[in-house]
C-alpha cells in the first residue's frame, strides 16, 4: 500500500459508520474488508509454486571458465555509457562473493528492484542509474571537489540486481535483498544498494542484524515521510511501515534510527507518540527552518558519532525542486547541497558498513535526469568521505585549502 492512499483508507475505516469493525482490527483495514489477511479464507490468494524462477541462481560453474576476481565488460579504458555496457560508475563487474574476495572490493554496488510504489517506475532505477546520458557519471574515478579526494581510490564492483518478483509478497522480495546484503558484508566490503523503493531497507536492516547483532548499527534515515506507519493492507511491510515493523521485531532499537527532513501530512499525533515512545532521532523539517542545517546537521553527526553506520536514502527526503523523480513528491526538504554535504560528512566521521539509496522512479524524472544525476552524486560524496576517512580526514567539515581560496591575491 502506497504512502498516500493508506492513510485515506484508514480515515475512511473510523470515520464511517463501521466504527466497530475498526475497532476489532490492528489499526489497518477493517478484518472484514481484508478476506487476504485470513489463511483459511477461500479468497486468498496463495503460491501455488515453490519456486520462483525469478530468484534461481545461475550455475556459474556451467561457464564460461574464469578465474574469480573482477571483469570489465567494456572495450575502452574510458568511455560514456552510451558507447559502453553500462555498469554502476562504471565499474568492473563481479558475480559471486568469490569475485569480492579476489577482487578485493571495498564497495559492492547491487540494483534493488522491488517497486511497491503507488506511482510505479522505482523497479526501473537501477537500469537508469547505470546508464545515465550524462558522460561525467562513467568512470568510478574523479576527485571530489570539496575535499578533493580521489573516489577511484576504491576498490569498487557492480554487483549486478537482485531480483525482486513484481507481483510477489514483499517477504520473498526482501529475503533476497538480505541474501545479496549478506554475500556482500561477508566478503568484507561495503553494500551499496541503489534503486526501488525504500521497504528494501527491512532487507539491510535484518542482514546488518543478523552480521552485527541489534544496537550496533545506527540507521542514518532521509525522508520525507517517517515510514513507521502500521504494516496495512494484508501486507508483510511496505515502503511506509517497515521502521515501525523493524523496532518492534528487535531489528533495530528505535533509538539508533535518526531521520532527517520529515515533512508533508504525516505522523499524526497516535504514530509521533509511538516516535516519541521508542526513542527514534528524528529531525523534522520543522527543526531545520527553526535552526538551520548547519545546526541540525551538527546535532544528527553528534548523535551518531562513534557509531558503525548504514545510510538509508529515500530521494524523497530531498526537496522536489532538486530531485523531481520520485513516486511520492513532498515540497520543502532538503537542498542538493545539503544532502551532499551531509553523505560526505558522515562518510568521514563514521564507519560505513551500508548503505542505500531508494525511491527514485526515472519515468517521473525530468529530461535532464536531475534525480538520477543527483543519486550519482550522492553515492560519490559519500563514497569520497569513505575514502577521505582512509586517507586520514577527520574533520567532518574539512575542505581542500586549494578549493577554498584561489590564492591569487
Ligand atoms: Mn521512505
Amino acid at each position: 500500500m502506497n504512502k498516500l492512499l493508506l492513510p485515506v483508507l484508514f480515515a475512511f475505516s473510523v470515520t464511517s459508520a463501521a466504527a466497530a469493525i475498526a475497532a476489532e482490527s490492528d489499526g489497518g483495514i477493517p478484518y472484514k474488508w481484508a478476506p487476504w489477511k485470513d489463511p483459511n479464507n477461500p479468497l486468498t490468494l496463495k503460491m501455488t509454486e515453490e519456486k520462483d524462477v525469478l530468484f534461481e541462481r545461475r550455475d556459474q560453474s556451467a561457464g564460461p571458465k574464469r578465474e574469480p576476481g573482477l571483469y570489465y565488460p567494456n572495450r575502452y579504458n574510458f568511455g560514456p555509457t552510451w558507447t559502453s555496457i553500462p555498469t554502476f560508475l562504471g565499474a568492473p563487474i563481479a558475480q559471486t562473493p568469490a569475485d569480492l574476495k579476489a577482487g578485493k572490493v571495498d564497495i559492492a554496488m547491487f540494483g534493488m528492484t522491488v517497486g511497491d510504489q503507488m506511482l510505479p517506475g522505482g523497479r526501473f532505477a537501477a537500469l537508469q542509474m547505470r546508464s545515465l546520458i550524462d558522460y561525467l557519471s562513467y568512470p568510478a574515478q574523479g576527485e571530489d571537489q570539496f575535499i578533493g579526494v580521489d573516489i577511484g581510490k576504491l576498490v569498487m564492483a557492480d554487483y549486478g540486481n537482485a531480483a525482486a518478483n513484481w507481483m510477489a509478497d514483499n517477504q520473498i522480495n526482501l529475503d533476497e535483498v538480505h541474501k545479496i546484503v549478506s554475500e556482500i558484508i561477508s566478503a568484507d566490503a561495503i553494500p551499496v544498494g541503489i534503486g526501488g523503493t525504500h521497504i528494501q531497507s527491512y532487507g539491510f536492516m535484518t542482514a546488518l542484524a543478523e552480521k552485527y547483532g541489534p544496537g550496533e548499527v545506527a540507521v542514518i534515515h532521509i525522508d520525507a515521510h517517517y515510514d513507521a506507519y502500521k504494516a496495512g493492507a494484508g501486507r508483510f511491510v511496505h515502503n511506509g511501515s517497515f521502521m515501525k515493523l523493524a523496532v518492534e521485531k528487535g531489528v533495530i532499537n528505535g533509538n539508533d534510527i535518526i531521520q532527517v527532513g520529515l515533512r508533508g501530512s504525516t505522523p499524526g499525533a497516535y504514530d509521533l507518540n509511538w516516535m516519541r515512545k521508542n526513542k527514534l532521532r528524528f529531525h523534522f523539517q520543522a527543526e531545520i527552518e527553526k535552526n538551520g542545517w548547519d545546526a541540525v546537521m551538527a546535532k544528527v553527526l553528534e548523535e551518531v558519532k562513534g557509531r558503525k553506520v548504514y545510510v538509508t536514502f529515500d530521494m524523497d527526503g530531498v526537496d522536489p525542486a532538486y530531485a523531481p523523480g520520485v513516486g511520492t513528491a513532498e515540497p520543502d526538504g532538503l537542498t542538493a547541497g545539503q544532502a551532499i554535504q551531509l553523505m560526505r560528512a558522515l562518510g568521514i566521521q563514521n564507519e560505513i558498513v551500508a548503505a542505500e539509496f531508494n525511491e527514485y522512479n526515472p519515468f517521473l524524472d525530468d529530461a535532464h535526469q536531475t534525480t538520477g544525476i543527483l543519486m550519482d552524486r550522492l553515492i560519490r560524496s559519500l563514497l569520497a568521505g569513505i575514502q577521505g576517512r582512509r586517507e586520514g580526514i577527520t574533520d567532518p567539515y574539512y575542505y581542500d585549502p586549494e578549493r577554498i581560496n584561489h590564492g591569487s591575491d
